[in-house]
């Protein structure tokens, strides 16, 4: 660099990313790595004031404090759809702009919500255990129990964002009864609103869950939902943890409350509740809804081409509300 070329704008890296993101982010920028310090609070203090822009994932977010020890921060480019992690309104009256990812994993979380409902109905996890054991050789035929249709089945949809719809158009091709829950009727959406969630566990065969996380939505999944999904209904969970009342949800299934249940998220990740672990009308993920490599590269892509175009222009492509 000579004297005449402007330094590159300082980006500080929260939590592990995709490594494809991490080299183009250390190409472009003065690319720094929380993790890499001994004590990142102390870096922070020390160093915090150089930072121009921050780079994380829906999973690791930024918090308040982290912000407050960079005074000079201007954009936080964030890796996934979800900011429940990142202070929106601390960034708001800082003047922080946030950029996101919505859209390019619709269809990747679409599918995932898709992969648990027919894993966990057609008990397919559950089925190659039992081939690999041996306990289909050895009892034979007709000896594993037997699955629930999908096909034409109620489907209940919690929050019908970008994701919701792209699920209800998955369902569509499984001729799936479709009725959803939102804060208020989405316009234009040709699917039956029902106020009532719990009505709507009521109703459904399948609850999915897909509503955006945070304070507002915490627990919206309760023992009273639960109940009314009886014991013929199963849950769904591609949204958040902190959606569902955990230790209500393991009652249910304990109880045979409800049939069973699909989880990519939990409260407390990577922790899961140890009695799921011994459940067979349970399917676990480790959060993978949009883990493919399209979609992750994809992402990676937007949140470069979101920091490019914020340090280039001021704005950027696509802004968390
Ligand atoms: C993230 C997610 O990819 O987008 C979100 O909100 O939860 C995932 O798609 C994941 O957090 C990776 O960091």
């Amino acid at each position: 660099m000579n004297a005449n070329t402007p330094e590159r704008p300082h980006i500080l890296q929260i939590g592990s990313l995709l490594p494809a993101l991490e080299n183009w982010l250390r190409e472009r920028y003065v690319l720094s790595v929380l993790d890499d310090a001994s004590d990142p609070a102390a870096f922070l203090a020390e160093q915090g004031a150089r930072f121009a822009g921050v780079a994380t994932s829906a999973l690791f977010g930024v918090s308040a404090a982290q912000i407050a020890a960079m005074p000079n921060l201007r954009v936080i480019s964030c890796f996934g759809v979800g900011v429940d992690k990142i202070p929106m309104d601390v960034a708001r009256s800082r003047g922080i702009a946030v950029g996101y990812t919505p859209d390019i994993l619709n269809d990747c979380v679409a599918d995932t919500a898709f992969a648990l409902l027919l894993g966990v109905a057609r008990a397919t996890p559950e089925g190659d255990r039992y081939v690999r054991s041996g306990r289909w050789a050895q009892l034979g035929a007709s000896s594993f129990h037997l699955g629930r249709k999908v096909s034409g089945a109620r489907l209940g949809i919690v929050g019908l964002g970008r994701i919701g719809r792209t699920i209800a158009r998955r369902a569509l091709g499984f001729e799936m009864d479709i009725h959803y829950h939102a804060r208020h009727p989405v316009a234009d959406a040709p699917w039956a609103y029902e106020p009532s969630l719990v009505e709507l566990a009521r109703w459904a065969d399948f609850l999915v869950v897909i509503t955006a996380g945070g304070a507002g939505t915490r627990h919206l999944i309760d023992a009273a939902v639960l109940d009314a999904l009886g014991p013929r209904g199963f849950l769904i969970n591609v949204s958040r943890g902190s959606v569902v009342d955990e230790p209500a949800l393991v009652r249910a299934l304990a109880e045979k409350k409800i049939a069973g249940a699909g989880l990519d998220v939990f409260e407390n990740e990577p922790q899961v509740p140890a009695e799921l672990l011994t459940m067979d009308n349970v399917v676990l993920l480790p959060h993978v809804g949009s883990a493919t490599e399209e979609t992750r590269l994809a992402m990676a892509q937007r949140v470069i081409d979101n920091l490019d175009l914020f340090f280039a222009e001021g704005r950027l492509i696509t802004q968390a509300p």
